[in-house]
């Protein structure tokens, strides 16, 4: 649990000891009001990690399914925990409306963009809370720390501290023929079995609940009848090392376009959001809350 003392602050993510008066941790650069906001509190933050390539969807996701949980989709309720955990969902929700995807992620720690919210949801008999922190993470630099583990220390630190994990694959992609998605997701898997405590290795399979996504399932709608079948299919190594390492896996697809077009200058062909269609956004979020 992380500690405020003497005018020190003990980051959240890496517990780096860092003078009060700094914004970021000076090692990781994970905001440090993650801590003053989160300190006191009835619960232990939670912290669910969105994994994925560069240009799977992160940004995009992670914007919409804050904001849906802010608009109290389905049985949610969810409470931003100060102003900069919304400054994601509004950059993606402003984009969009003006029919453009967010820009990439920097790659620089510093700039990325995290969110501390309250989550309640109202199930029936009972209501949970659970207090939901999570960064959205630049694709290369999750390449470059599965590639050469240590290059950014802050995606190591993040998992040893994670609940869970949303790993995102492009089904577009993978649909195509390309095998970078399964290799994507097979690298990350082995790099996080290979990050995780040593007693936690071995025999036993790892439990920590990973809900794989299917993004930009538009492109192939047969991926919505069928998840799991898809990615046995088109994902097997993927599919395989999560059969044979991981206890707690499901896979889901998601989308949040209705219609593309395509605009095209000099060679470049950019994609026009026509109108967004969100399907398949809660449901992997709602399944890792059950498994918290
Ligand atoms: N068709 C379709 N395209 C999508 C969808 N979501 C994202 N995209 C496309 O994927 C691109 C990348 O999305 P981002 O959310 O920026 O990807 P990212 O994973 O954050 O990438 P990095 O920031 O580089 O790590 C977008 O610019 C869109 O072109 C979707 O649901 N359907
Ligand atoms: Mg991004
Ligand atoms: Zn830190």
């Amino acid at each position: 649990m992380s500690m405020i003392l003497d005018g020190i602050i003990d980051c959240l993510i890496c517990d780096t000891e860092n003078p009060a008066q700094q914004t970021l941790c000076v090692k990781c650069s994970a905001p440090l009001a993650l801590v003053t906001s989160t300190y006191g509190a009835k619960r232990d933050p939670q912290i669910v990690t969105v994994m994925g390539d560069s240009n799977v969807g992160k940004t995009v996701y992670l914007g919409f399914l804050l904001d849906m949980l802010s608009l109290r989709a389905n049985q949610f309720e969810a409470v931003p925990k100060g102003a900069y955990s919304v400054d994601l969902q509004q950059t993606v929700i402003s984009y969009m409306a003006y029919r453009m995807f967010p820009p990439k992620t920097p790659v620089e720690a510093n700039q990325w963009k995290w969110s501390y919210y309250e989550i309640l949801q109202r199930e029936s008999e009972a209501a949970k809370y659970v207090d939901l922190v999570t960064p959205d993470l630049a694709g290369e630099a999750i390449a470059a720390e599965v590639a050469s583990p240590s290059t950014f220390r802050i995606i190591q630190s993040l998992l040893y501290k994670s609940s869970a994990m949303l790993l995102l694959v492009d089904a577009a992609l993978a649909a195509s023929g390309s095998s970078q998605p399964d290799f994507f997701g097979l690298k990350m898997l082995s790099y996080v079995e290979s990050m995780l405590p040593a007693g936690k290795k071995g025999r036993t399979l790892i439990d920590m609940p990973v809900a794989v996504v299917l993004t930009k399932a538009d492109y192939v709608p047969a991926c919505f009848d069928d998840p799991r079948r898809f990615a046995e299919a088109n994902l097997n190594r993927l599919w395989n090392m999560c059969e044979s390492r991981f206890s707690t896996v499901e896979f889901f697809a998601s989308s949040v376009i209705g219609s593309l077009a395509y605009a095209a200058s000099d060679e470049v062909v950019t994609p026009i959001p026509l109108h967004t269609a969100l399907s398949g956004i809660l449901e992997p979020f709602e399944w890792i809350i059950d498994q918290l």
